[in-house]
């Protein structure tokens, strides 16, 4: 081998190193990139924990498929906005207005998504329903007058949705309201500018015909009793003790 030879092949090894180099440094840096800023959270629970009120199949569907839609369509969105990745999650919900106009509608609906989602498979259980004790139990009351009193207002929101939505229990500076909100919105209480009483989701149902039609198809009534049933209310009575009275 010449002495010019073996230059070429050293040349020929460092550029190898390089492009090995710039490989490795790609393959370390995901946990950065924004397109992963926001990951789908695992079920709580078996998909079939909720039987026989919500079925395996339904359940199977609406967390990997839609649930993991709204999560990578909002890291597609933010992509081109890195200072966003960082935030979390609600702040950007709750704000999307003042976000910049590209990204305002994937914050509103994909963010939307992904954050009432993400509430909503901990507001189930297995074995869940029944009555809530406590702090929670006073509030109902006060704001109701029972608990058979909240059933009917919530079932009524819910029933009247019209379209796809949610309807939720929210805690505002220590009062409960029930608010139906469209699509991926939260509650209006929630969205309120500083200054505006400090609100909490408490509880939420899904109301689009994803989340029941598999199994109940235009009854959305009998979707709505049999959720009932499947309440985590140790969870809102947690987030409510956490909520600002
Ligand atoms: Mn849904």
């Amino acid at each position: 081998m010449t002495r010019r030879e073996a230059l070429k092949n050293v040349g020929v090894v460092a550029a190898a190193c390089a492009v090995q180099g710039m490989t490795q440094t790609r393959g370390q840096a995901p946990a950065a990139a924004p397109t992963d800023a926001f990951t789908l959270p695992a079920l709580p629970y078996p998909t079939d924990a909720l039987e026989p009120h919500i079925d395996a199949r339904t359940m199977e569907i609406h967390h990997d498929k839609h649930h993991a839609a709204y999560v990578a369509n909002l890291n597609k969105a933010i992509a081109s906005h890195s200072d966003l990745a960082s935030k979390p999650l609600e702040e950007l919900v709750r704000g999307w207005s003042r976000l910049p106009a590209d990204v305002q509608a994937a914050v509103r609906n994909q963010g939307g998504g992904h954050y009432n989602h993400s509430l909503f498979w901990q507001m189930m259980k297995r074995n869940g329903g029944g009555e809530p004790g406590g702090e929670l139990a006073k509030a109902i009351e006060k704001a109701f007058g029972s608990y058979a009193g909240f059933k009917d207002q919530f079932t009524q929101a819910a029933t009247r949705v019209f379209g796809s939505g949610w309807v939720w229990l929210i805690n505002r500076g220590g009062g409960l309201a029930v608010e139906a909100s469209a699509n991926q919105d939260l509650p209006a209480s929630l969205l309120a500018g500083p200054g505006g009483p400090p609100a909490t989701i408490l509880l939420g149902i899904d109301v689009w015909e994803h989340a029941y039609y598999l199994k109940y198809q235009n009854r959305r009534p009998d979707y709505i009793a049999a959720w009932f049933n499947t309440i985590n209310w140790d969870f809102a009575a947690d987030r409510f003790s956490r909520a600002a009275k």
